[in-house]
């Protein structure tokens, strides 16, 4: 049958991860796609709500997620996976569960621009302390080596990213 895909966004809280997955999600349902996002915040509160942020809380919360990003891929959907993902190994686990249809795409942007940008003022209560285990402050983030894609929002506009990764899933997938 016709396969979906898994898109799958690494990068830093504050890169645009959850922007560019929503926007996405809107630009390929108009170009026809079946399209879900997982985001990983929202999936906190619900399927994820046990898990907290050590190494190995994050590799379950990966690891399940890639588990229901392959379910809907099978299905036929583009699902677009929005998690910070820090560990190269729990990202190459996940691309070992969803299978061929995998595309890791790094959303980039230095961390001084993810800092300024704090949208939800999680930077400063890291950095006063308040956050333990917060990715790029006081938890590693492993850059990937060989990302199917790289969109960098701190060079490019959400619209320009937005063609980028739109334009990938297309040409990835088949349309
Ligand atoms: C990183 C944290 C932390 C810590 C809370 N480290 O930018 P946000 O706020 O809205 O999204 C981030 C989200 C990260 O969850 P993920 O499931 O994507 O992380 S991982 O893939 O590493 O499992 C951030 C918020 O949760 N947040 N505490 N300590 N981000």
């Amino acid at each position: 049958g016709h396969l979906g895909g898994v898109i799958w966004l690494t990068g830093l809280s504050g890169a645009g991860k959850s922007t560019l997955a929503m926007g996405a999600q809107s630009l390929l349902f108009s170009r026809g796609w079946q399209v879900t996002v997982l985001d990983g915040d929202n999936l906190r509160h619900g399927l994820n709500r046990d898990l907290g942020f050590s190494a190995e809380e994050r590799a379950e919360n990966i690891r399940r997620t890639a588990e229901v990003a392959k379910l809907f891929a099978d299905s036929g959907m583009i699902v677009v996976v929005s998690l910070i993902s820090p560990a190269r190994a729990d990202r190459a686990a996940a691309r070992e569960v969803a299978g061929a249809h995998f595309r890791e795409v790094h959303v980039r942007a230095d961390l001084s621009v993810c800092e300024a940008r704090d949208p939800k003022g999680l930077y400063a209560k890291a950095r006063a302390g308040q956050i333990p285990n917060f990715t790029g402050v006081s938890a590693p983030y492993e850059e990937p080596e060989a990302p199917d894609l790289v969109i960098d929002t701190g060079r490019d506009s959400v619209e320009a990213a937005l063609a980028r990764l739109v334009d990938h899933v297309d040409q990835q997938f088949g349309r």
